[in-house]
């Protein structure tokens, strides 16, 4: 395989300081005739290349005239030049409707769209295809008026106008220079959502979100976030929109979230589309943040870009945390920050302690799409997290500033960011740049003695080794830490940001009233695993008095876990202390209902599985279920006092949606209580319900358990939503999760079922995404789960490598179980590498996983 190395960059031979694209466009066959100004970059005499998937250029002009003296060379197009400026032009053509990839343009429910990112733009036409080469795009579009009524395009729309044969045009301008993954166009039969925003200095941008005519509807959740987006940007960093429109466009098959093309973002239309009885509030929580994070990357991403795609966590990581600010500012930060946390341990953390661990700034890929990841999203988060940490609020947006208004129009890396926190901050972060180099979860741990009224917190750490990287330097830890008095369960010292960097250190805290407990890495305000003796009886106390929520749910976390791993291992544990503390903060009035939802849910089955030695999921399963039955017995009153509280007609607000959440979670309690009338209860917030977040959370409970109305209920909802692919999805999906002994039989059955498809991403996602995350069925001791995802991921391959490379790492994961999973899946992967014809998209996670 070909090893792209970030160590080889070099800066492009020849740039493209301007492009003409005239698009003839059809489903089964688009000519596109693309002009190039090019220009020679340095003193050298090699020939322009310019990449290419696969196609045969129809013509190849430079100067006007017609030439013949190119070749191919591999993928790439060939063309010796003589001077230091020439104006190439190119012709192919290309199958849209035969775009199964979902790379390029392509066709998606009857209109035509783009995906560009990272490398689709050479399945498109001929150009250099990197992110360092930025040029002013001007795109004409020609195409049938009555099957593509609307055509539209990055940037502003310029002229359009009609033609003989009942074709039509339109073109458009770009006037900002940019890397070829951000071109876009879609053209289509759609309708249009329109809105306007005034931005800070007074312009009107004419705002529009286009879906089909019969999803308008649904379309005014993503464009009320898209307004406060706008806002919440130029007020918390300073950044105003910059064209006079900016469109969105929803489209069924896509394979990611969304894209943050300049001026036109395109959209997985299950991040734009909800009403209350289709969508759940994580749906609408969702819609909100993703719409956010693509325009927030028009200042980090598309004003300033990324060198190469090593850079990829500058936008991204930066991106994300700007959007997780952002979903902060709109309900309650404690929750928003236990929520990112959640995501970061349940697909970062495994992520960075298997074989596909890599550094938010990797050394090499083979395939730039294996590496949009948890580490590089999420993790590249966190880093920036920190960093503003460590140089305080009004110093970060200093800091920002800094980067934006030096880097604007050109294309960064990692490093000219960490130079502007350091120089805005003036701090030192030589050290923290680790962060960027060095894979793998920091351990720490931490001890507190005290004697009288001293205590010393004694920190160690260990950065464990990952694939290529034996041994780590310690790193910049910044902890938040606390202690609070046992006794009188008050402060004992204001917080103290430590920054911990060396493999052991001491601190000490003098003056101490009582005894103290200690409170560390409050708000998670490091990524890292933290290892401390305290007692079960002060975690409890941390769960009830600590005066930062964030810590509060992780010392019940921590409570939780360390008896439900005790459970797993011994076959049994005490759980009077869970109990005890789930009752204190369910008891606890002065709580918000979201919080309580998070904190007394118990860990996942996975996560328990992460903390053990080797994982065991049947024990785990069993673990976990004797505790959920022991705490929804014991605590029947409470839990039927939460599912009545805060019962009132739809609406979607923060203080509505943690009720929601709580009695979703109380439900799950009463029905592992084993009551006899939980089914009862379930079904009948099922057909009471007025929004998707009841009925989903009332099927998920009826779906895990024994009572025939599970069967009717899932009629019902698959009767009512048939017509409905974003719902449907929900259907396969909560039948992937349940916890049931024949999960492995009912997915293997839904795989055939009519409305089952490979070609759609979100479908796929949606069973055997769902399926490899279930813990229990998955690792199905026959091996059943290994062979369901394998047999589907290499037909998926066939169509879509990149979605079907996303779904193998959950076989990667072999090293953490038995001898016989881990064979069992090591087989799987086998069959997978041998595989005829198989992708480097596939090939290279899966080889990856063998190693
Ligand atoms: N930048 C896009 C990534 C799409 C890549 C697909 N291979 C989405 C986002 O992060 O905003
Ligand atoms: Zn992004």
């Amino acid at each position: 395989p070909i090893v792209i190395r970030r160590e080889a960059y070099a800066a492009p031979d020849w740039l493209v300081p301007e492009v003409a694209l005239d698009f003839a466009l059809a489903a089964a066959a688009t000519r596109v005739r693309a002009r190039l100004s090019v220009t020679r970059n340095g003193a050298h005499d090699r020939p322009l290349r310019l990449d290419g998937a696969g196609q045969r250029p129809l013509s190849v002009s430079v100067d006007g005239v017609a030439v013949n003296d190119w070749r191919i060379e591999g993928e790439e197009l060939v063309v010796p030049l003589t001077g230091a400026a020439h104006v190439i032009e190119t012709e192919v053509e290309i199958a849209p409707e035969r775009n199964t990839q979902l790379m390029g343009l392509y066709a998606s429910g009857g209109n035509l769209c783009t995906q560009c990112e990272a490398e689709g733009f050479r399945r498109i036409t001929f150009f250099p295809d990197r992110p360092d080469v930025l040029s002013v795009y001007s795109v004409r579009m020609t195409a049938d008026k009555a099957l593509y009524p609307v055509l539209l395009a990055n940037g502003d729309p310029v002229e359009s106008g009609e033609l003989a044969d009942g074709r039509h045009w339109a073109t458009w301008h770009d006037p900002f220079p940019k890397p070829s993954y951000l071109f876009a166009l879609v053209a289509g039969n759609l309708a249009v959502n329109r809105g306007s925003f005034t931005t800070m200095s007074g312009r009107v941008v004419e705002l529009g979100i286009w879906v089909r005519e019969s999803d308008l509807a649904k379309t005014d959740h993503a464009l009320h976030a898209l307004k406060l987006a706008m806002e919440w940007d130029e007020r918390v960093y300073g950044r105003e929109y910059d064209l006079d429109v900016f469109n969105i466009v929803a489209v069924d098959d896509f394979n990611f979230g969304a894209m943050e093309n300049k001026g036109l973002n395109i959209f997985n239309s299950r991040y734009i589309l909800a009403d209350p009885d289709t969508a759940t509030d994580y749906d609408y929580d969702a819609i909100a943040a993703v719409v956010a994070h693509e325009y927030f990357h028009n200042w980090s991403g598309n004003r300033i870009t990324c060198r190469d795609w090593f850079q990829l966590s500058l936008k991204e990581g930066f991106t994300v945390y700007r959007d997780q600010g952002f979903s902060a500012d709109q309900g309650s930060r404690a929750v928003k920050r236990i929520e990112d946390v959640r995501g970061l341990r349940a697909a970062q953390f495994p992520e960075d302690a298997g074989p596909l661990a890599h550094p938010v700034r990797p050394e090499s890929y083979q395939e730039i799409s294996n590496f949009y990841t948890a580490t590089i999203y999420n993790k590249g988060a966190e880093l920036i997290r920190m960093m503003a940490s460590i140089l305080g609020p009004e110093t970060f947006r200093a800091a920002t500033d800094l980067y934006f208004d030096r880097f604007d129009g050109t294309a960064a890396t990692c490093e000219d960011y960490v130079a502007c926190m350091e120089e805005a901050g003036d701090v030192d972060l030589t050290q923290f740049r680790l962060w960027y180099a060095q894979a793998g979860t920091p351990r720490v741990s931490a001890t507190l003695d005290s004697v009288g009224s001293r205590a010393t917190l004694t920190l160690e750490q260990h950065v464990p080794p990952t694939p290529g990287q034996s041994d780590k330097a310690p790193m910049v830890l910044p902890l938040r830490v606390k202690l609070f008095g046992a006794e009188s369960g008050t402060a004992l010292t204001e917080e103290r940001l430590v920054l911990f960097d060396r493999a052991r250190d001491t601190i000490i805290f003098e003056g101490l009233a009582e005894r103290p407990v200690l409170s560390i890495n409050r708000g998670f305000s490091a990524p890292v695993i933290v290892e401390s003796d305290r007692s079960a009886a002060d975690l409890a106390f941390l769960s009830a008095h600590d005066d930062d929520p964030f810590a509060r749910y992780e010392a019940m976390q921590q409570l939780m876990l360390d008896t439900l791993v005790a459970s797993a291992v011994h076959g049994r544990a005490d759980h009077e202390g869970v109990i005890a503390a789930v009752a204190n903060t369910l008891d606890d009035a002065g709580l918000d209902p979201a919080f309580v939802a998070e904190a007394v849910l118990l860990p996942s089955e996975s996560f328990i599985g992460d903390q053990m030695a080797v994982v065991d999921p049947d024990a785990i399963f069993r673990a976990r279920e004797a505790l959920r039955r022991d705490l929804g017995r014991r605590l029947d009153a409470q839990w039927r006092r939460a599912l009545a509280q805060g019962v009132a007609p739809y609406a979607y607000t923060p203080e509505a949606k943690g009720f929601r959440r709580l009695r979703s979670v109380a439900l799950g309690y009463i029905a592992a209580s084993g009551a006899a009338d939980a089914a009862e209860l379930a079904f009948a917030q099922f057909e009471a319900a007025d929004n998707m977040t009841d009925r989903q959370g009332a099927l998920t409970t009826l779906v895990s358990g024994t009572s025939d109305l599970r069967i009717a209920a899932l009629d019902i909802f698959y009767n009512r939503y048939s017509d409905n692919a974003l719902v449907l999805d929900k259907w396969f999906q909560v039948q992937a999760l349940a916890s049931r002994d024949d999960t492995g039989a009912v997915v293997a059955a839904l795989t055939r079922h009519p409305d089952f498809t490979l070609a759609n991403p979100n479908r796929a996602r949606a069973l055997v995404g769902a399926f490899s995350a279930n813990q229990r069925a998955f690792h199905a001791a026959d091996g059943s789960g290994y062979r369901l995802l394998a047999d589907q991921l290499i037909a998926l391959d066939r169509l879509n490598p990149q979605t079907a490379a996303k779904l193998l790492p959950p076989l990667g994961r072999r090293r953490r179980f038995d001898a016989a999973r881990s064979g069992l899946m090591r087989a799987e992967l086998e069959r997978i590498v041998a595989t005829p014809g198989l992708s480097k998209d596939v090939f290279e996670q899966a080889s990856k996983s063998l190693e």
